[in-house]
């Protein structure tokens, strides 16, 4: 699935709507400005990148709560767009790197995949399972929502109704979990979603877990795979500035490895780096995380590989 030439389009989404910090929309712009383009050319990518999203805001008197549900409306348009950014990126035979931004775009960049790839299995690694719906949310912050959305769980919202219910239960796989709400464990059972939490990477190593978890949503290694890394699945030593870090969590090594395994497979074709947010922290925990992301990066696109 590899595009060829070897392209990859860099989507910058400075989007913080999904949850209240401040700061997580500063993420790809921290990212670009570290010279992640230029690493991306120097592992032999044609690197498309045309400057970041412009999201034009909704003010917030236009966007009252639905629900539970914060922001709706923004949230519901700058995610359409990704969708449709990430979806031609695809057909122009390009691999979209998405650099958030808050999680919640992933809801515009895994449909956009699949619009292209319907068969396509994504493999989410994050420390959350991002799968509250409306109704189970307690926050209200739709980062912790993405992929009830693209499952079509909970209940019909029609300022989504663009988001298809696409995304099959058993074409998730989860990696790195550790921070779950009651209602997210209990959706996780019911669907029968699997999942390979913090648990499962000391049981088993993460040599195993990732190939366990290919295993599950990709047996053959023949369905195109869409990456959507949180950051804050690694542990907060690794990657401090982040909205929501849970200790507990993925090693540098454990983190890159999944990268590495997933573009070994050759199978990559979407692939998004979320919650990087370069104000959380200081200024040496700053560029660590930002460092971190590009690493990520890098590594899914091949660069570790002897
Ligand atoms: N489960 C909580 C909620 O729904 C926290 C979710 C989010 N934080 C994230 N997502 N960074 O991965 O609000
Ligand atoms: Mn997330
Ligand atoms: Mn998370
Ligand atoms: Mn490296």
């Amino acid at each position: 699935f590899l595009p060829d030439p070897k392209t990859v389009a860099i989507v910058g989404c400075p989007f913080r709507g999904g949850q209240r910090k401040l700061g997580v929309d500063k993420g790809p712009i921290a990212l670009v400005e570290a010279g992640l383009p230029d690493q991306i050319k120097e592992l032999g990518w044609k690197v498309k990148f045309d400057g970041h999203h412009q999201f034009e805001e909704i003010s917030a008197e236009n966007d009252p709560p639905i629900g539970k549900l914060l922001n709706p409306r923004l949230v519901s348009k700058v995610c359409k767009a990704v969708s449709e950014t990430v979806g031609d990126h695809i057909k122009n035979g390009e691999l979209p790197l998405t650099l958030g931004g808050d999680h919640s775009l992933a809801m515009g960049t895994i449909s956009g995949t699949l619009d292209r790839y319907p068969e396509a299995c994504v493999v989410w690694v994050d420390a959350h399972a991002d799968i509250n719906t409306p109704e189970t949310t307690g926050s209200g912050n739709i980062h912790g929502m993405p992929v009830a959305f693209l499952m079509g769980l909970g209940p019909t919202i029609p300022e989504f109704s663009w988001v298809k219910p696409r995304l099959s239960s058993s074409r998730i796989v989860y990696i790195g979990l550790r921070d779950l709400d009651a209602g997210e464990k209990r959706i996780l059972k019911e669907n029968k979603i699997k999942a390979f939490s913090m648990h499962e990477v000391d049981r088993w190593g993460i040599g195993r877990v990732v190939e366990m978890a290919l295993d599950h949503v990709n047996p053959d290694r023949d369905r195109p795979i869409h990456l959507s890394f949180d950051v804050d699945a690694l542990d907060p030593s690794v990657a401090p500035s982040t909205g929501t870090p849970v200790r507990g969590g993925l090693t540098f090594r454990e983190g890159h490895y999944i990268c590495e395994a997933v573009y070994e497979t050759g199978c990559l074709i979407a692939l998004d780096i979320m919650e990087v947010n370069p104000s959380l922290a200081d200024t040496a925990s700053i560029n660590q995380t930002i460092a971190v992301g590009c690493s990520l990066a890098r590594s899914a696109l091949g660069e570790t590989l002897l």
